[in-house]
Order: structure tokens, then C-alpha cells, then sequence
């Protein structure tokens, strides 16, 4: 580079990654495949608009790109166009939440989400989110004893509210979740159930997690979790969706059909974005080929066997663990019995070469700037090609770190050795 400051930079971040432990459950490490996508011409391109209908020249290319990554994101996930469409232009997960909130609730409407503090994403409504100023957000809660999802009692709430949308898939729920149970919820409460799988796509993707795509009206993701990929966002949107509704008289009901696919483009395009990034969708389109692998069916697997190690060794060496362990790549944390906060855990970790993010676990009787939990995922270190016997290595460095005062730098740089990024 000739920006030597920046290159600089680049390379200490390089290394940095290198040399850590990346236990944060919402990173990965790409691929040289979609690194390349990211940083080519593609990013000197305007194509505002869609597939053969742009308001710029020069989109022959893009074109095959963006139906590529469509194509691509419907295989990955075993979809057919004609049932689903699918977006691949917005910006990261958090536009395109308010693009689907924008295509399908009316302002002012109810939404329905799992509040922040319990595993929630702000996105889904939280108070300081634009989408609470936008709707009337009534978030539901966890069940306080088992930590997990009571869907009796959000059934019962999402009656007497009646929202007109539904969101489950969450940032910090380490348990596997009922997709069927939600359906029921939001039929009876006449809502859209949305499913924001960005957490668990991978997981999907390679077949360890339940398919939300029987149930869901409209599911989005992000590329860049456990699907180790571009940081991007996708929606898939059902294309026959059937409003009951309009009495024509006393016992026929009109079934009016929608396509939501058409209302979620239109809020992507013009709504909110203007020129796509296609650098980030060629990345979604080399993702999504990747997530296809079998190698990739591999590594899904080995992330939650990890993630499962991980928690169950924590556990033997005196950690609670949030809803009583995981069945996905992450894992919550609550070092209450330790006598330090998940900020304090966090900066010991760190200095130490160990990544980690403080968070809320429910009920939290601390702030959310320094909670009483820690959140941890496999996605990264199984990138790297560490298994169960690096898992049972890791928990005993933290403890060591957590516990036992030592410093183990040395030790993690040595671990990080042995499986190198690649770049
Ligand atoms: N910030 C992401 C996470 O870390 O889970 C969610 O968007």
C-alpha cells in the first residue's frame, strides 16, 4: 500500500487476529475467496436498482453477480424462487431488520421481539432503536428459572397484545429454537413471525439447526457470522403470503395473496438504500457457494461439538452457565459466582490474548455497560481447525486467567500458532 499509516494498521490488525483467541460467537474468519471479492473493482460500482432494471449503465456484469448471490442463497438454504425471493442489498443486518419492519408493519403498529437485555438484538425494538421510535415495541422476556424461552407465556402475551409482527432468532440465546411453536404464536395473534437466523445461518446452512424457513414469512441473516462471510445482509421473503381477511359476506373469506418479496425490495430500494455494494454482494455469492461444501457441512458440525466442549468443561471447572449450557455455537456466562463483573472478566481475558464480549444475562441485576456475563461462540476458532481437545485447552486458560490470576499469554500465543489464519 502506499498509505503506509494504514497498511500499518492492517498488518497489526493481522496480526492481532493471528495471535488471539477470537472467542466472540458473531466473528469468523473469511476465506482469501471472499477477502478477494471484497477488496475488487466491484466496489467501484453504482447499480442502484435491481437485476436489468438499474438507473446506471455498465451493469452487465453486476447483473450476473447479484443473481448469482440470489441464486446462490436460496440453493444454500434448499429454497425455490418460486416460493421465496431474496434480497442481497442490504448493507448488514441491522438495515435490513428496519427494511422488513418498514415493507410490512404499519408506523406506529406493534412489534414484538425478545427484549435486548435477555439475548434480543436492538434492532428488534429496543428503546433506543430507531425501530421503537417507528413502532410500538412490547418485547417479550425469558422465563426468569430456566433462562429459556417460555412459549406458553409468550403465546398468552402475544394474544392480548396482538402485534403485527413476531421476532424470534436472537444474539445471545445459546439454546435451539422452537420455530414451529413460534408459527402457532403468531397465527394466533394474526402477526408475521420474522426470523432473524443472522446468529445460527451457518448452523443452517450446514444442517445442525433446525431449517426456520417451514414456519417463517420472512427470514433474514448476516453473511459474516456462522456463515463466515462478507459483512452483508440477506432476506428471504415468502412470495405467497395469504392475508385472511375482507368479509365478503357471512361465510366466505376473501384470501387475498401477497408478495412479500415485492414490499421488501421496494423498502431495500428506494426506501432506504441507495447504490448496493457489490463488492459485498460478490462476497455473498462466493459465501454462499462455500456454505454449499461439504466442508462446510463439517465444520457446522464441529462448531456446535466445540461449543458443547467448551460449556461442558467450563462447567466441571466451576462456571455457570446461562440456561444451563448450549446447544448452538454460543455460550452465556454468568460469573456472578465469581465475583466479577463480564466487564472485568472481559479486560482480564484480553490482556491475556483471550477475545471475549461482556453481556447481559437475563434478569441482570448489573448495567448493560458492565453486566454480570460473558458471551462465547466457536465459529472463529473452528475456522482456525481447533476441535474438542483445543476446547478443554481453552477453558483451562480462562480459568487459569479468571480464576487463578495467572498470565497464559505465552500459552495462547503458542495454541494461536499451531493454526494459522492463512493471511
Ligand atoms: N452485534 C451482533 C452480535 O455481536 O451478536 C449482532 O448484530
Amino acid at each position: 500500500m502506499k498509505d503506509k499509516a494504514i497498511e500499518k494498521l492492517i498488518k497489526a490488525e493481522t496480526k492481532r487476529q493471528n495471535e488471539t483467541i477470537n472467542l466472540i460467537p458473531s466473528e469468523n474468519y473469511v476465506s482469501k475467496d471472499v477477502l478477494e471479492a471484497l477488496g475488487s473493482v466491484l466496489t467501484n460500482k453504482y447499480a442502484e436498482g435491481y437485476p436489468k432494471k438499474r438507473y446506471y449503465g455498465g451493469n452487465e456484469f453486476i447483473d450476473e453477480i447479484e443473481n448469482a448471490a440470489k441464486a446462490r442463497s436460496l440453493q444454500a438454504f434448499g429454497l425455490k424462487d418460486a416460493d421465496w425471493g431474496v434480497n442481497v442489498q442490504p448493507y448488514s443486518g441491522s438495515p435490513a431488520n428496519l427494511a422488513i419492519l418498514a415493507a410490512l408493519v404499519p408506523l406506529g403498529e406493534k412489534i414484538m421481539g425478545l427484549q435486548l437485555d435477555m439475548g434480543g438484538h436492538l434492532t428488534h425494538g429496543h428503546k433506543v432503536s430507531f425501530t421503537s421510535k417507528a413502532w410500538k415495541s412490547v418485547p417479550y422476556v425469558l422465563n426468569k428459572k430456566t433462562e429459556e424461552l417460555d412459549y406458553e407465556a409468550i403465546g398468552k402475551f402475544a394474544r392480548q397484545e396482538k402485534p403485527k409482527l413476531i421476532i424470534t432468532g436472537y444474539t445471545a440465546y445459546p439454546k435451539v429454537i422452537d420455530f414451529k411453536k413460534f408459527r402457532e404464536i403468531a397465527d394466533q395473534a394474526g402477526a408475521y413471525l420474522m426470523v432473524d437466523m443472522s446468529h445460527f445461518a451457518g448452523l443452517v446452512a450446514g444442517g445442525v439447526y433446525p431449517t426456520p424457513f417451514k414456519y417463517a414469512d420472512v427470514v433474514v441473516t448476516t453473511a459474516h457470522k456462522t456463515l463466515r462471510g462478507p459483512r452483508a445482509g440477506v432476506i428471504f421473503s415468502k412470495r405467497k403470503y395469504y392475508v385472511q381477511g375482507l368479509k365478503i359476506d357471512d361465510r366466505s373469506v376473501e384470501r387475498k395473496e401477497i408478495d412479500l418479496s415485492k414490499l421488501i425490495d421496494k423498502a431495500i430500494f428506494p426506501g432506504l438504500q441507495g447504490g448496493p455494494h457489490a463488492n459485498q454482494i460478490g462476497g455473498i455469492a462466493v459465501t454462499m457457494q462455500e456454505a454449499m461444501q461439504s466442508s462446510f457441512k463439517k465444520y457446522a458440525k464441529q462448531v456446535v461439538a466445540n461449543a458443547g466442549v467448551l460449556a461442558k468443561e467450563l462447567e466441571k471447572l466451576g462456571f455457570r452457565l446461562v440456561a444451563g449450557g448450549t446447544e448452538t455455537h454460543l455460550i452465556l456466562v454468568d460469573l456472578t459466582n465469581k465475583r466479577m463483573s463480564g466487564g472485568e472478566a472481559s479486560d482480564k481475558l484480553e490482556k491475556n490474548g483471550i477475545i471475549v464480549n461482556k453481556n447481559t444475562i437475563p434478569y441482570d441485576p448489573r448495567p448493560p455497560m458492565d453486566p454480570s456475563g460473558i458471551r462465547l461462540g466457536t465459529p472463529a476458532l473452528t475456522t482456525r481447525g481447533m476441535k474438542e481437545k483445543e476446547m478443554k485447552q481453552v477453558a483451562k486458560l480462562m480459568k487459569e486467567v479468571l480464576v487463578d490470576n495467572k498470565n497464559i499469554s505465552a500459552e495462547v500465543k503458542k495454541l494461536c500458532k499451531k493454526f494459522p489464519l492463512g493471511y
